[in-house]
């Protein structure tokens, strides 16, 4: 018997991560999660677990743009998430390689920066490049606070910094931006979601300690939602309800101090 045709499909364009916390490994994990088939473009290999990155090696810019033409040719890509990209000579291939998608598939760029020991992941100058190349044709941007810092230059103090921030990224080009919000000392955490037709925050339980690929299985849950044609806001709810399930089901490695997300049902 002929099995049917796939129907839709999600792309990853993010980096390997061999712990299987972050990364690729966190973003297949939250595509099957979502019942929908996960391809991937691996960007970097990452030689880490959670208490530091002990190795990165970047992908050449021939491989990936392999990867993406293998990829495209084949399967139903119905939105794309982007994590690590380390070369802005690549962005730049990325991007003229997905402005050439007719329609352009919907995409989140999660603007990736890594904590400073791991800057060489995807440093403010990748990070410039994702803007200009990524950025107009991304359906949202999710950057965390720090990266929204980095991204405006504005400090991110409280709420109200927040939406002043995510105001000045929609002004310089984005689409919509999904700004996820620190700990304001409080025991909840609200994420503001800004869209030309307007502001709707999302407010969740801030789970104790530090977990390790919450920011990956967001923008991928967000991806898997564009796939499954919800509205943004939607993807975004359903995204963030998600995270708050794999915290629920969060285990700890055996030596680091980072919680590791349960996406699936557990042995
Ligand atoms: O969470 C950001 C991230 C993305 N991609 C890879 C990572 C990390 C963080 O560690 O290792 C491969």
């Amino acid at each position: 018997m002929q099995a049917p045709v796939i129907e839709r499909s999600v792309l990853t364009i993010a980096g390997s991560d061999s712990c299987g916390g972050a990364g690729i490994q966190a973003d297949l994990n939250t595509f099957a999660a979502f019942g929908v088939y996960g391809a991937s473009v691996i960007t970097a290999v990452t030689a880490r677990n959670t208490l530091a990155t002990q190795a990165v090696e970047p992908v050449s810019d021939r491989m990936i743009v392999e990867q993406m033409e293998s990829v495209l040719e084949d399967l139903p890509i119905c939105a794309i998430k982007t994590g690590i990209l380390p070369s802005v000579a690549g962005i730049a291939i990325l991007g003229d390689l997905l402005e050439q998608q007719d329609p352009l598939i919907p995409m989140v760029v999660d603007p990736v920066v890594i904590e400073p020991k791991g800057k060489e992941l995807t440093g403010e100058i990748a990070l410039e490049a994702i803007r200009n190349h990524l950025f107009p044709l991304a359906t949202v941007i999710t950057p965390n606070r720090e990266e929204a810092e980095v991204l405006t230059g504005m400090p991110i103090k409280d709420m109200d910094d927040m939406k002043a921030a995510a105001e000045e990224l929609l002004k310089g080009g984005s689409h919509a931006v999904f700004l996820k919000g620190g700990r304001f000392g409080g025991q909840e955490i609200t994420d503001i979601l800004l869209t030309p037709d307007g502001l709707e925050t999302y407010t969740h339980r801030a789970f104790e300690g530090r977990f390790h690929g919450t920011g990956c299985a967001l923008s991928s849950a967000v991806a898997a939602g564009l796939a499954m044609e919800k509205p943004l806001p939607e993807a975004v709810r359903d995204a963030v309800d998600y995270v708050q399930v794999c915290l629920e089901n969060s285990r700890a490695p055996v030596k680091g101090r980072l919680g590791l997300l349960g996406h699936l049902p557990r042995d």
